[in-house]
């Protein structure tokens, strides 16, 4: 092992974190990542079988001791990755302890006292992405990959890390930089005109771009469906059975269900997956003309959730005939998208499927019964469809965009290639031309994070967690 450094020179900036979250478990590990990292581990880490050189990317097992007293810190196992083929292309060392706060706060203590220095939130990707073993599109993947609340969220992180974003964007600039060439050689040689085949491709290529860039930013609406999910509150008149429908979504008792009308008066709220999704599901009173003053309250924040929420699930009650309460709720909510389940359909119906499907063109009427727990899978399918236009299950190769900052990048391409074709079109000056094109490639440029600034850089790096 390489020799003690009681004071390592500074500047050498090797980062340290706990990378694993606090409280008591069964491992717990410190990180380091710099050209110090194992010489600061050489200090503390004492292994079983001496080895004369630690082998990158190997396991060691063996003691932390605490060098100024010779004691033991604990029993782990030792990991050396040399630079380059690492998380942040630097030498890395990780040092699997026992999960518990004092003794990763101990082993940390001491490899800061040993020259590493504690490392900022997001550092070790931020280095990954500043050494060019990640581009910023795939930095942020990580982000959304650790905090993917679905399986759904899941794989769209994981598409970006793979980085197909980022291929789609280099493919891009390799188009947008033909294009530049060429304009820019007729700026030089003004006297040699552009032929007109190639002023007609170069016409295709910039609408086939931006027909491109729009279908990637329509995928933004349905890509944050799935990362950020969506409320809806469950509404209809009293006793429909709303309270029963929440409790079978959920598969468990939840609200209180009761065959007396105006039973629920809070609103009761929890988070379920349908499909990936993850949706803010929200029970609330019974809309009528409330009895007494708690169920006038309820009413008021039942109709506060049907506001606030994203879509509607309007419950009706498929063994009476439809009344005033009814039409008066499907009045209140005629601009909201919804999807319509008729319930207790296990009793004989009283009201027309095929009406139903009629005065609600717009959405889907699914039949069910909350009591028997039928229909539901198609109430799932239809909430999922109501919201998804293309089914992404189907289509992982299908690239979606799910991030807000991404989109704006791509909304400016496409404002500018749109100008650069009117203006193609219009016959407009190829200085013109070739600026809006440069203007795209400087928003290609900040996406994939060439020309992103420190600010940028700053607030995407923040929202890590320390030791990632
Ligand atoms: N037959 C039948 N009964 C049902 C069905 N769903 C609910 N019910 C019954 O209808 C009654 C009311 O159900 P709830 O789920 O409390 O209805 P709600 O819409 O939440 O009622 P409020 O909270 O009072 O507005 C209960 O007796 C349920 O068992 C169904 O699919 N079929
Ligand atoms: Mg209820």
């Amino acid at each position: 092992m390489t020799p003690l450094i009681e004071n390592p020179a500074r500047g050498e900036d090797t980062i340290a974190a706990i990378s694993t979250p606090f409280g008591e478990s069964g491992i717990g590990i410190v990180r380091m990542s710099g050209s110090l990292a194992e010489s600061i581990a050489g200090n503390l880490f004492r292994p079983k079988k001496d080895p004369s050189h630690f082998i990158s990317h190997h396991f060691y097992y063996g003691e932390i001791l605490d060098p100024k007293s010779g004691n033991p810190v604990d029993e782990v196992l030792f990991v050396l990755m040399k630079s380059p083929k690492t998380y942040t292309r630097e030498d890395m060392v990780e040092i699997h302890c026992h999960g518990g706060y004092f003794i990763l706060q101990r082993v940390l203590e001491l490899v800061l006292q040993y020259g590493a220095r504690m490392a900022q939130p997001g550092e070790f990707t931020k280095r990954a992405f500043l050494n060019g073993r990640i581009d910023l599109t795939q930095a942020e993947a990580v982000i959304d990959l650790i905090s993917a609340k679905t399986a759904a969220s899941l794989e769209i992180a994981n598409q970006q890390l793979r980085g197909m974003l980022y291929r789609e964007m280099s493919a891009l600039k390799g188009n947008l930089v033909e294009q530049l060439v060429l304009i820019e050689a007729h700026i030089d040689f003004p006297e040699e005109e552009i032929e007109p085949i190639s002023l007609e491709k170069m016409k295709q290529d910039l609408d086939r771009m931006i027909r491109q860039i729009e279908g990637w930013i329509a995928s933004y609406e349905e890509g944050k469906i799935f990362r950020e999910g969506i409320s809806c509150a469950i509404i209809g008149k009293t006793n429909v059975g709303k309270s029963s429908l929440l409790n079978v979504l959920l598969r468990e008792e939840r609200a209180i269900v009761t065959p007396i009308p105006g039973t629920t008066r809070d609103v009761i709220e929890e988070v379920l997956n349908i499909l990936g999704i993850p949706v803010r599901l929200m029970d609330t009173a019974g809309l009528r003309k409330a009895m007494d003053s708690i169920e006038q309250e309820g009413v008021r924040r039942a109709r506060e959730r049907v506001a606030d929420s994203d879509f509607v699930l309007l419950i009706l009650d498929g063994s009476r005939p439809l009344e005033g309460d009814d039409m008066e709720i499907i009045e209140e909510i005629k601009g909201k998208k919804k999807v319509v389940a008729i319930n207790k359909i296990d009793l004989p119906l009283e009201v027309s499927l095929e009406d139903l499907k009629s005065r609600f063109q717009e959405s889907p009427v699914v039949p069910i019964s909350a009591l028997k727990k039928e229909g539901i899978d198609d109430l799932r399918e239809a909430i999922y469809h109501c919201l998804i236009h293309q089914d992404m299950r189907s289509s992982p190769e299908h690239l979606i965009v799910a991030n807000v900052r991404h989109k704006t990048a791509l909304s400016q391409m496409r404002d500018n290639l749109s100008n650069a074709l009117i203006g193609l079109k219009k016959g407009n000056s190829l200085e013109f031309i070739a600026f809006e094109i440069r203007s795209a490639l400087e928003a290609v440029g900040e996406m994939v994070g060439e020309t992103a600034s420190e600010e940028v850089l700053n607030r995407i790096f923040d929202q890590f967690c320390i030791g990632k």
